[in-house]
């Protein structure tokens, strides 16, 4: 039967909701204890508190560091009510038993996320906090426990009721509780190995808290749901969704890979990124953010259909209503203007997606990546080829114009499925080849696609011939390059390092191709 919550000990960081929640406990009989900040929040508020320094005997010390860890705190929580001989040290030591306990923990993560100094990181390590919380969550059989204010309104709902809680309601309050604390402790020991540049700890962990619960996974037969890690990365994960249903895990997935492309684009002109299966199947840029969606569109008008569409400037009317005369799964932008809202507000389904600004391109984030026995972790792929960086390794260097082109293709190249191979004509894809197991295929597929602009376009060539193309790694042999230029390629950005670059090097001259290598690699997996 459920159990009535006759003492609480209250003790919160974070005092969201506290007054309230505190009132209406005490107003079903609840009793209140506090530790420090609390109890003068809820006494401020007029309600009865009692001092949990009085329960110990002890007064809060050392900064705070001391002030529940003690045996009256402890037994209360822990203290099973159907065994006799724990019932006997209760009354031994005249314990008061705690049937909820309500606790939000010191600020770690978002002190961190601040940028504070190491002492102060330190500071905000919760120690009495988290003990207690895995005090009350073992002894769930008898205590409730909560961890997160928007669980308040769970907890009087459930008083109100069934006078009390029930034990499958303090099961789930207590897989909460444990999942907060790990996650936690995920948090400190993520920024000491940080802090201390140990790349490899001997333990890792990822955690995030719960954003919603998806519909199913990849396939409608997987359970699935959706985690946010707090680091506030503008992207799918903090944006606002102005219409159109949930997003489904490939949206999310598609979503992701989308603004990640177009955020390299920050700080350039108009520029759109359309992506079907987490690889762009066009990416534009433009005079107009309406020319930069047309030109990404144009560049695979089968595949953009359901596709995924990022644009790294606020979506405007234009643009929304060029967008909404095919089938378009989300649009995502760094806003949204009134009148571009309205024009969706029509397509019941199509969902849009706000951020404030776009990802920082040059900002690392930890990626995970799980295999059978374990997971593998590294950091994200940060592109640090520039302009003056490019090698050119040819007879003929890139006019400027290409160059253009080229460190364009290698922006795209780096967000395609290896092998990436990427056409590229004035700002614009015109050919993506992705995620083959030969480097070959993937040009060929590139030129086919070129190819099929040319024929939906009624066009006498392929904008392939012309066009410069990116390889997300090095050409093994000279095949590769053979078949660009037959295609009409005239500049080739690689990373370079295989054994027979020379071998491509001299492909490149005897075919008339300018060719530079980054010395840099984007595999993508
Ligand atoms: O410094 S602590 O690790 N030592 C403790 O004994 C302790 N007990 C509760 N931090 C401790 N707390 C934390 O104090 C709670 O987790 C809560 O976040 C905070 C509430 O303090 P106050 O009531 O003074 O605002």
């Amino acid at each position: 039967s459920p159990l009535a919550i006759r003492r609480a000990l209250i003790s919160v960081s974070d005092k969201t909701g506290l007054l309230d929640f505190a009132r209406a406990l005490h107003e079903k009989g609840t009793e209140l204890l506090s530790t420090g900040g609390t109890a003068k929040a809820l006494r401020e508020a007029g309600l009865p508190v009692r001092d949990v320094a009085e329960l110990t005997g002890f007064p809060e010390m050392m900064d705070g560091r001391v002030k529940t860890l003690h045996p009256m705190v402890h037994g209360g929580l822990l203290a099973l009510r159907d065994n006799t001989d724990h019932q006997a040290a209760v009354r031994e030591h005249n314990i008061a038993e705690i049937d909820l306990l309500v606790v939000n923990l010191y600020p770690f993560e978002e002190t961190v996320a601040k940028g504070a100094d190491y002492a102060t990181s330190v500071e905000n390590i919760d120690i009495g906090g988290p003990a207690m919380i895995r005090a009350a969550a073992k002894n769930h059989a008898f205590v409730a426990v909560v961890t997160d204010t928007e669980d308040y309104a769970a907890v009087l709902a459930e008083v109100e009721a069934n006078g009390g809680t029930t034990y499958a309601f303090r099961q789930r309050l207590a897989l909460t509780a444990y999942s907060r604390t790990a996650a936690y402790d995920t948090a400190v020991s993520a920024w000491m190995a940080k802090a201390l540049e140990v790349e490899a700890p001997r333990y890792r962990s990822f955690a995030g808290k719960l954003a919603q619960g998806l519909r199913y996974g990849e396939n409608p037969h997987q359970k699935a749901a959706f985690y946010t890690d707090g680091s506030a990365r503008p992207g799918v994960a903090t944006a606002q969704q102005w219409q159109g249903k949930e997003l489904s895990y490939n949206n999310i997935n598609d979503t992701d890979a989308a603004f990640e492309l177009v955020s390299e684009f920050a700080g350039k002109g108009p520029a759109c990124a359309i992506i079907k299966h987490a690889n762009p199947c066009g990416v534009g840029e433009g005079a107009t953010l309406l020319e930069a969606y047309q030109r990404a569109y144009r560049c695979d008008t089968t595949s953009a259909f359901g596709g995924i569409v990022a644009l790294n400037q606020p979506l405007d009317k234009a643009t929304a209503e060029e967008i909404v005369k095919i089938f378009t799964e989300v649009v995502i932008a760094p806003g949204a203007s009134e009148e571009a809202k309205a024009v969706f507000a029509a397509k019941k389904n199509l969902r849009l997606l706000t951020t404030d600004s776009l990802a920082d391109p040059a900002k690392g984030t930890t990626s995970f990546r799980q295999v059978a026995g374990g997971f593998l972790v590294q950091d994200s792929d940060i592109d640090s080829v520039s302009r003056e960086s490019l090698k050119v390794v040819t007879k003929r260097a890139p006019s400027e114009a290409e160059l253009n082109d080229l460190l364009f293709a290698w922006k795209v190249a780096k967000h395609v499925k290896s092998n990436a191979i990427v056409y590229v004509r004035d700002g614009a894809t015109v050919g993506i080849g992705a995620g083959q197991m030969s480097r070959v295929d993937s040009t060929m597929i590139g030129a086919r696609k070129a190819a099929e602009i040319a024929t939906n376009e009624g066009l006498s060539e392929s904008p392939a011939i012309g066009s410069v193309a990116a390889s997300d790694a090095f050409f093994p042999f000279a095949d590769g390059i053979e078949v660009l230029a037959a295609n009409g390629v005239k500049a080739i950005i690689q990373p370079g390092g295989s054994m027979k670059d020379q071998d491509v090097i001299d492909a490149a001259d005897r075919l008339g191709l300018a060719m530079v290598f980054t010395g840099q690699r984007h595999f993508r997996h």
